[in-house]
C-alpha cells in the first residue's frame, strides 16, 4: 500500500490546495462548497447603451427604478453642484413611479420594446403633458407654467414604446432663434458648458442633450435640429448625433422655428442607440403634415448598423467653402483629423470622390434666403404654438408679448451679456407669407439642392458626401431638410490656442471633442447610419479621450441597489 500511499498524499494536498485557491481547474468551484453565485457586471453608466441596459434589465440584476434613482444622483453630482454644466433644467417627478409600472410590466408580460423602461432625457423644446409634473418653457420663463394640449409626436411615441422621460435639457433658449447669444444657455438654465474642458462650448441648441449623453446623466437624449443644432453639439460633445430627413420624425407639439427645417432625433453615446431610438419616433403622424410624405413602411435603422456599409460606396468631399479654414474659422487640427478619416473610408472600402463641388458653395455665404423663411415661419408658427397653450401664467400668446416679456424681465431672461432678442425682432417684423418669402424658399431649394446636395450626389454618382461637423457643413441640409448623421472624429488638441465663445464660455479648448459628418438626400437616413456605423466602429475615437475628471459623475447602478 506503500506506494499507494506516496501516490494519494500529494494528490490529497493539492486537491485540498487547489480547492482553497480555486485555480488548478478551469471550472469554477469544482467541489460544489460555497456555491454564492458571483456578482452580475453592472454596466458603467458613463459609457452604458441600451442593448447593455437592456440584458441587465431582462436579466433582472437591477431595474428601472434603479436606473431611474441612479441617473438622478449622476445629475444631481454634476449639474449645478461640481463643474456646474447646467445640462439639466428639470427632472420628471413622476419617473419613478412610472418605472415601477414598466418594471412590474416587464416581469409580468416581457418588454414592449428595446426601449422599455429605458429613462430619455428631451430637450426642453419637445412637450409633455403638463400633468405628469414637468413644464416645458425652450428655456425661457415665459412658458414657465404653461399647459401643452398635449404631448408631442415623439414623446407618444417613446410612452408606447415604454420609454420613460427622464427630465428636460437646458438649450440654447428658443433654440437660438432669440438672437445673437452664445450657445447653450437659456433664462432658466442659464449658460450650460462642455464636460471635456472647463466652461467649454456645449455648442446648441441641443447643448444639455449632448453634454447629458457625452457622461451618461442618461441613457439617450432627444435634440432638434433646425440648422446645426443636432449636429454641433453631437460635435462638441464627442457623441453619435442623427439629423433626421425632415418630415420623418414628427414636430408636431415641438416649440417650431420652422416647418420647412425643424426635426427631431437622437443624441446618444453610440449609433447602435440612436438607431434604435429613431426606430421607435419615426413614422407618419397626422398633426404634422411633412410627416405623411415619408416612404410608407419606417425601417428598421438597427438593420443599418453593417461594419461593411462602406465597402464599394462613393462619398464625395465638397472641399471648397467647406473645407476652408479661413472661412469656416476651424482650427488646422480638425482638418489634419479629417484627411485621416478620408483615408479610413477608403481603407473600409469607399471611393473617395475628392473634390466633390456644390456649385452653390459660395452662394451660401451671401445668401439671407435661409433667414428669410426662418422669420416668416417662426412668427407665424410660433404664435400658433402659444395660442393653442391651454395656460400660460406669463400671458405670453404672440411672438409680440414674448419680446415685451423679456425686456419688462430683464433680470431672468435679459442678463448682462445674453440681452440680444434681433432674431425676435425680425421675426416679428414679417408679414406672413409674401412673395419675398416664396422666392427665399425656391432660392433655398436651388442651393440645397438642385445646385446643392443632389447636384452633386448625381454628378459624381455619390452615395453620400462627407465633412467636418464644424464650419458650413449643416447649411445645404438646413434650407432642405436633408439628413446629417454625426460621429466622433477628433479632440482638440493640448496646445490649441483656447477662443472666446461667449461671455462665460471658451472654444476651442483642449480636449475639446469635434466630429465626422455623412449628408444625403431626402429619406437617405438608413444609409448614413450604415457609412457611420461602419465608420464608428472602425475607429472607436469616443473613448480615446473621457471628459475632464470633476464632470465624470461617480454614482453606479451599484450604489442605488438595494438602497
Ligand atoms: C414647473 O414649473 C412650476 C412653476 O410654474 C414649478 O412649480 C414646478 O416645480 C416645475 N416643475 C418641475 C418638475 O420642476
Ligand atoms: C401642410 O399643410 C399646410 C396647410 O395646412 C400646407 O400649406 C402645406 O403645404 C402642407 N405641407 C405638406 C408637406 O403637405
Ligand atoms: C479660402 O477662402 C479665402 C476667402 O475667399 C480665399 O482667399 C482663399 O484662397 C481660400 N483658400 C483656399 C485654400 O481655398
Ligand atoms: C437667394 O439665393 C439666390 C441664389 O439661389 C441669390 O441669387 C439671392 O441673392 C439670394 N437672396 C437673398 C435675399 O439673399
Ligand atoms: C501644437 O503642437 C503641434 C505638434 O507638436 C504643432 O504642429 C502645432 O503647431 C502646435 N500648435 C500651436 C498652436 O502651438
Ligand atoms: C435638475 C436641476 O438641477 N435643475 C436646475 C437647473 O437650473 C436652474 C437654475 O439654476 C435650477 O433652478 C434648477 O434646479
Amino acid at each position: 500500500m506503500a506506494p499507494h500511499r506516496t501516490w494519494s498524499l500529494p494528490l490529497a494536498l493539492a486537491i485540498l490546495l487547489c480547492a482553497q485557491l480555486a485555480q488548478c481547474f478551469s471550472i469554477p468551484n469544482p467541489f460544489g462548497f460555497s456555491a454564492r453565485a458571483p456578482a452580475p457586471v453592472l454596466p458603467d453608466l458613463y459609457e452604458a447603451s441600451v442593448p447593455e441596459l437592456q440584458a441587465g434589465l431582462d436579466a433582472g440584476h437591477f431595474t428601472s427604478v434603479h436606473l431611474i434613482k441612479a441617473y438622478f444622483a449622476r445629475i444631481e453630482e454634476v449639474n449645478i453642484k461640481g463643474p456646474g454644466l447646467r445640462a439639466v433644467l428639470e427632472l420628471n417627478p413622476s419617473a419613478l413611479k412610472q418605472a415601477a409600472r414598466l418594471d412590474i410590466e416587464r416581469k409580468r408580460t416581457g418588454k414592449r420594446s428595446e426601449l422599455h423602461g429605458i429613462p430619455v432625457l428631451l430637450k426642453d423644446n419637445i412637450a409633455t403633458i403638463a400633468a405628469e409634473g414637468m413644464n416645458t418653457t425652450a428655456g425661457s420663463f415665459a412658458l414657465l407654467g404653461s399647459v401643452v394640449p398635449e404631448d408631442t409626436g415623439v414623446v407618444k411615441r417613446l410612452r408606447k414604446a415604454g420609454a420613460i422621460i427622464l427630465g428636460k435639457a437646458n438649450l440654447s433658449e428658443f433654440a437660438q432663434f432669440r438672437g445673437n447669444i452664445a450657445s447653450g444657455w437659456s433664462g432658466r438654465g442659464g449658460q450650460g458648458s462642455n464636460a471635456y474642458f472647463p466652461h467649454a462650448d456645449p455648442c446648441g441648441s441641443s447643448s444639455g442633450s449632448g453634454v447629458a449623453a457625452s457622461i451618461g446623466l442618461a441613457a439617450v437624449t432627444l435634440g432638434s435640429e433646425t440648422d446645426g443644432s443636432i449636429t454641433c453639439p453631437s460635435s462638441n460633445n464627442n457623441v453619435a448625433g442623427i439629423k433626421p430627413t425632415v418630415g420623418l420624425t414628427s414636430r408636431a407639439g415641438v416649440v417650431p422655428i420652422s416647418a420647412h427645417q425643424d426635426t427631431v432625433g437622437p443624441m446618444t453615446r453610440s449609433l447602435t442607440d440612436a438607431a434604435i431610438v429613431l426606430t421607435v419616433i419615426a413614422g407618419k403622424d397626422t398633426n404634422d403634415n411633412f410627416t405623411l410624405a415619408q416612404p410608407p413602411v419606417v425601417p428598421d435603422f438597427t438593420k443599418a448598423l453593417n461594419k461593411n456599409a462602406l465597402k464599394g460606396k462613393r462619398i464625395g468631399v465638397p472641399r471648397r467653402v467647406a473645407l476652408n479654414d479661413s472661412l469656416t474659422g476651424n482650427d488646422p487640427s480638425i482638418g489634419v483629423a479629417f484627411e485621416e478619416a478620408l483615408r479610413t473610408i477608403k481603407g473600409l472600402g469607399a471611393t473617395v470622390v475628392d473634390p466633390a463641388d456644390l456649385p452653390s458653395a459660395d452662394d451660401f455665404l451671401t445668401s439671407s434666403n435661409e433667414t428669410i423663411v426662418l422669420s416668416v415661419d417662426f412668427k407665424v408658427q410660433l404664435n400658433q404654438y402659444l395660442k393653442a397653450l391651454a395656460e400660460n401664467p406669463s400671458g405670453v400668446r404672440s411672438l409680440a408679448d414674448l419680446i415685451k416679456f423679456d425686456d419688462e424681465n430683464p433680470t431672468s431672461e435679459k442678463p448682462a451679456g445674453f440681452e440680444d432678442q434681433s432674431g425676435f425682432i425680425q421675426s416679428e417684423a414679417t408679414n406672413g407669407f409674401d412673395a419675398e418669402y416664396f422666392a427665399a424658399l425656391a432660392a433655398d431649394h436651388d442651393l440645397g439642392s438642385t445646385r446643392g446636395i443632389d447636384f452633386v450626389l448625381k454628378k459624381f454618382n455619390l452615395d453620400a458626401i462627407v465633412l467636418p461637423a464644424p464650419g458650413f457643413t449643416t447649411i445645404p441640409a438646413a434650407v432642405v431638410g436633408y439628413p446629417i448623421v454625426t460621429v466622433p472624429l477628433g479632440f482638440f488638441p493640448d496646445n490649441v490656442t483656447i477662443g472666446s465663445a461667449g461671455p462665460e464660455t471658451v472654444y476651442p479648448a483642449p480636449g475639446v471633442p469635434f466630429g465626422l459628418s455623412f449628408l444625403g438626400t431626402a429619406f437617405s437616413d438608413f444609409e448614413l447610419i450604415g457609412f457611420g456605423y461602419a465608420y464608428e466602429q472602425k475607429t472607436q475615437t469616443r473613448l480615446s479621450r473621457k471628459a475632464f475628471p470633476a464632470a465624470i459623475p461617480k454614482t453606479q447602478l451599484k450604489d442605488v441597489i438595494g438602497k
